[in-house]
């Protein structure tokens, strides 16, 4: 039997990405939590895998040549899943591009307009009593994802799925599209509600979306164990 792919991971949008495609693939993988509120993202070990103090990142016992890979980054994750499965990424090179370029859309665009989106109307409030100081990012990261819905509304006005077939380009975007924390309304976007609803209706897509749900239980605004993990997630600079 192979053995599953190690997942660090925290139920969080980019996290949603990759047990989505695993689950898509039919890959045996185990959830390792990575706590990101408490910190465990600077424990040693998984810097060691991702240098970047970011999850996801993965540990495939079986990589390249029968022997262990580790691999962080959402995209480079979900392009070495479909690479390894045979699934989701074309079989023509003119596929792989309309893919990649859809792949990296979401990775350079609407995931860091949307984190920041949700920093600006969502977290910063909690942490900057001068309201007036967020407008500018406010509107301006609302305007971004506003701009990026309707690119996603255009390119799925004549066909089902980004790059044409489903694909790991539909799994990355999916998980980021949140109208309400987003200060947006997917009745404005037919066609992107409508892809919405057929990609969240997968079974995949759905078990993928659940996976451990359970790690993360919703604290108060208020608590100094939230006030703790704002200041972990929020007051970063360079590590000595
Ligand atoms: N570009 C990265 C972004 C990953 C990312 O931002 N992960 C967040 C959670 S969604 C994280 O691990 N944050 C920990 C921290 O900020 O220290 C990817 O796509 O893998």
């Amino acid at each position: 039997m192979t053995a599953p792919i190690e997942l660090h991971y925290w139920p969080t949008p980019n996290g949603w990405k990759i047990t989505i495609a695993l689950e898509e693939m039919g890959l045996p993988y185990a959830l390792k939590a990575v706590n990101i509120g408490a910190g465990e993202q600077f424990r040693p070990e998984f810097l060691a895998i991702s240098p970047n103090n970011r999850m996801p990142a993965i540990v495939d016992p079986d990589g390249p040549g029968g022997e262990p890979v580790s691999v962080f980054e959402s995209g480079a994750i979900l392009q070495y899943l479909a690479r390894k499965s045979g699934q989701f990424y074309g079989e023509t090179e003119r596929e792989r591009v309309e893919v990649e370029q859809w792949l990296f859309w979401q990775m350079g665009g609407l995931g860091p307009m949307a984190g920041q989106a949700h920093h600006f109307r969502g977290y910063a409030p909690k942490i900057e009593p001068d309201l007036t100081k967020l407008e500018y990012g406010k509107t301006r990261y609302t305007n971004e994802v506003n701009r990026l819905y309707g690119v996603m509304e255009r390119r799925l006005a004549d066909r089902d799925f980004l790059a044409g077939p489903y694909s790991i380009a539909d799994m990355a975007s999916w998980p980021w599209i949140l109208p309400e924390g987003q200060g947006q309304t997917l009745d404005d976007f037919p066609h992107l509600k409508a892809w919405h609803a057929r990609v969240g209706e997968r079974p995949a897509v759905q078990r993928g979306r659940a996976a451990g749900k359970e790690m993360r239980v919703q604290l108060a605004d208020d608590t100094e164990e939230m006030k703790k993990a704002r200041d972990i997630l929020f007051g970063q600079r360079a590590r000595p």
